[in-house]
C-alpha cells in the first residue's frame, strides 16, 4: 500500500475545523473518524494551527511535551512523547484568574517548566541541551482537547496542538536537579499526589526528548522559550475555584478558575 499524505486543501479544512472548535468553544469528533492521516500530516496541521494564531497577533513563547508519564499514557491509551506549541495567549500569571468560558472541558495537571537561556542549534549534533536551560519552576498546564469526550488517537492529539489551552508558571529558580520531588495538585475538591520522577524518570530527560523531536520536526528552540516538561500525574477537571500545585523544594503555583 502506498502511503498517502493529505493534500493542502485537506490540511486547511482539518486545521479550520480544530481552530473553529477552539475559538468557538465547541468540541469536534476525532479527525481519525473521517480521514486517514499519518504523524507528518498531524504535525503539518499543528503548524497550520500555529500559523493561524500568529496571524491573529499571538506570539510563540515555547513548547510543551505530552505523554511523558506512564499515568498519562495509561489515562489516554497512547504511547510516545508528543510536542505542542505555546503562545502568549495561553499564559496566565501565577495566582491569576482564568475564565472557564474560554474552555470546552478543561483539565489541569502538574508540570515542571524549564526556560531556555539561548537558541538551540538543531543542526549541531554536539549541542548540550541541558546547558541551554537556565531556570526551572513548578507549573500547571490546562489541557482542553478539542475532541469530544477527550477521545482521540495519537495523530489526532498532535494535530490538536497536544490539547494545549493555558499554562501558569510558579517562581523560577536557577537550574538544579529536580529528579524525584513530591508533587501535589489540588483542584475542585480533588487532589492527586505524585513525583517528578513520573516525568520520564527525571524531568531533565524531557529536554533530551524535546531536542530529538525538535530536530525531526524542525521545531525551533529559542532563547527565552518556556518548556513544559509534561504532566507528573493524571489530569483532573478544572472547575471554579483555586487550583494549586506544590512541588517539594520548588514551591507552589496557583490559578483561579472563574465561572
Ligand atoms: C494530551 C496532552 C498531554 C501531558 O503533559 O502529558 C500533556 C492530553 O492528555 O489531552 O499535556
Ligand atoms: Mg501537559
Amino acid at each position: 500500500m502506498v502511503a498517502k499524505t493529505l493534500d493542502s486543501n485537506e490540511i486547511d479544512a482539518l486545521t479550520k475545523r480544530l481552530d473553529d472548535a477552539q475559538t468557538g468553544v465547541h468540541d469536534t469528533p476525532s479527525l481519525a473518524d473521517d480521514v486517514e492521516m499519518d504523524i507528518d500530516d498531524a504535525y503539518r496541521i499543528q503548524e497550520a494551527l500555529l500559523a493561524r494564531r500568529l496571524n491573529r497577533g499571538e506570539t510563540l513563547v515555547g513548547v510543551k511535551l505530552g505523554f511523558t508519564s506512564k499515568a498519562k499514557m495509561a489515562q489516554m491509551g497512547v504511547s510516545d512523547v508528543i510536542i505542542g506549541r505555546l503562545t502568549d495567549a495561553m499564559r496566565v500569571d501565577n495566582g491569576g484568574r482564568v475564565n472557564l468560558q474560554r474552555f470546552i472541558h478543561p483539565k489541569i495537571e502538574p508540570e515542571v517548566a524549564y526556560r531556555l537561556a539561548r537558541d538551540v542549534d538543531l543542526d549541531d549534533p554536539t549541542v548540550d541541551i541541558e546547558s541551554c536551560a537556565e531556570a526551572v519552576a513548578p507549573a500547571m498546564e490546562i489541557i482542553d482537547s478539542r475532541y469530544r469526550d477527550f477521545r482521540f488517537t495519537y495523530t489526532d492529539v498532535v494535530a490538536d496542538n497536544t490539547s494545549a489551552a493555558a499554562y501558569v508558571i510558579g517562581p523560577w529558580q536557577s537550574m538544579r536537579a529536580v529528579g524525584d520531588l513530591a508533587v501535589r495538585l489540588e483542584a475542585g475538591g480533588q487532589a492527586v499526589n505524585g513525583s517528578t520522577a513520573a516525568i520520564l524518570d527525571d524531568p531533565v530527560n524531557a529536554l533530551h526528548s524535546l531536542l530529538e523531536v525538535s530536530r525531526r520536526r524542525r521545531i525551533p528552540l529559542r532563547a527565552g522559550d518556556v518548556v513544559l516538561a509534561g504532566a507528573a500525574t493524571a489530569a483532573i477537571p478544572l472547575t471554579a475555584g483555586v487550583a494549586r500545585c506544590e512541588i517539594d523544594g520548588l514551591g507552589s503555583v496557583t490559578v483561579e478558575g472563574k465561572a
